[in-house]
């Protein structure tokens, strides 16, 4: 008599699932296979790509610039971080700050321009610094200089802190993409006499095959910018170039006030949606930029409401891959310290509000980044002057 074996095949993709070669289609965890009495199994691929929630993700490391680094750790280098101050908290990538965590480190807090200037500045490089060694960088506020490089023409203060801080050694100024690092090299090469007779030049970095700038500094160390790290984790990375200009801003952010009694909330575009769960009456500002409709929301099925909008074309900026409720990820962020705090969400903005035990819910597309920190502009700074 003929025998019937029962397949099992990956719900998604279709491959027969096998648990012995990880290179090949189909491939689950044995034990994930050998579980019976589950209907629907998806193979570690598609469940990987497809997966909800499983932690708001860090951009991915590249293996030149780890490279890079190695040689930045072997030479005693000076590390010039430069961040883009507006939006940086989940630009840190573990597998990089860990070789450089015992190096000196200079931190360039870039874009001061497009935060409020009533923040201060005192403050905003406490929280640079704070941040940094939440990131295991040893940062403190002293190591942090506020600057916008883009409408800045003077940078010898920068010039004149790296030569004190690198201490005869190599300089590379690392950071992630878009942070400002080009701008700021050709800023200081407007700044720059040459005291060697090595040309400034791009060129391909040992052992890799990634071009760098390379800035004699003097017979026997250079300053070099190497490439940026991934976005990956960012907004930007799910937006087109319109809704990049879009969520970029171009002038100082300006907080959107709002009271929020719990199950109201707010729609940030068509990007990410914030709802209070629990919690008393609480005032939020809401720092995005002027082109991303911010919505407040009563209560109800937002759910419906969220897509209803993107439908109909009434709510911007709205990413190719945020239509459907697949599309977003969840998470609950309950907030047990007091005190002025943020949830951020990387490359969009964030909202600040006074810690009282809330429980938020935040969708944001899957794949992007969310931070909770204390205050990057404190609840009532924005109205000081
Ligand atoms: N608002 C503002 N934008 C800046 C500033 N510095 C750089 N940018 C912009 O940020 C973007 C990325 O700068 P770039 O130097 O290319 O970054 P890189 O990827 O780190 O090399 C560019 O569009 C710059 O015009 C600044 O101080 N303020
Ligand atoms: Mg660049």
């Amino acid at each position: 008599m003929s025998q019937f074996n029962f397949i099992r095949r990956c719900h998604s993709c279709g491959a027969i699932l096998q648990g012995e070669d990880a290179e090949k289609p189909g491939y689950i965890d044995p034990e994930v296979l050998g579980n019976l009495s589950a209907k629907v199994l998806f193979c570690n691929h598609c469940f990987a790509e497809s997966k909800y929630n499983i932690a708001p993700r860090s951009p991915s490391a590249d293996e030149d610039i780890a490279l890079m680094l190695h040689d930045a750790e072997a030479s005693d280098a000076l590390i010039v971080y430069v961040v883009d101050l507006f939006s940086f908290e989940n630009s840190f990538i573990p597998e990089l700050t860990d070789i450089i965590s015992g190096l000196p480190l200079l931190v360039l807090a870039n874009k001061r321009d497009l935060l409020p200037s009533t923040a201060s500045d005192d403050e905003l490089c406490e929280y640079v610094a704070h941040r940094c060694r939440v990131a295991s960088l040893a940062c403190k506020a002293e190591d942090v200089m506020l600057v916008s490089l883009a409408s800045d023409s003077d940078v010898s203060g920068i010039w004149e802190k790296i030569h004190q801080k690198r201490q005869g050694h190599d300089v590379y100024v690392i950071g992630a993409s878009l942070a400002g690092k080009t701008q700021l090299v050709s800023s200081l090469l407007h700044n720059y006499s040459n005291p060697t007779e090595e040309a400034v030049a791009s060129v391909v970095y040992p052992g890799t095959s990634s071009q760098v700038m390379q800035i004699p500094l003097d017979s026997s160390a250079y300053l070099y910018e190497i490439p940026g790290t991934s976005l990956d984790n960012n907004v930007i990375s799910k937006l087109n170039a319109h809704g990049r200009a879009q969520i970029i801003p171009t002038k100082a952010v300006e907080a959107t006030e709002m009271h929020l009694f719990p199950e109201q909330g707010f729609f940030l575009g068509a990007l990410a949606r914030v709802e209070l769960l629990e919690g008393p009456k609480t005032e939020v500002n809401i720092y995005v930029s002027s082109k991303v409709d911010v919505v407040k929301t009563y209560g109800g099925d937002n759910e419906v409401k969220f897509f209803r909008r993107i439908d109909r074309g009434n709510l911007v900026p709205v990413a190719e891959k945020g239509t459907a409720p697949s599309d977003f990820d969840a998470f609950d962020i309950v907030v047990s310290e007091e005190g002025s705090r943020d949830i951020g969400i990387a490359g969009l903005g964030w909202f600040s509000f006074t810690g009282a035990k809330q429980k938020w819910r935040i969708y944001v597309l899957k794949g992007v980044g969310l931070y909770a920190s204390r205050a990057k502009v404190k609840i009532h700074a924005h109205k000081a002057k």
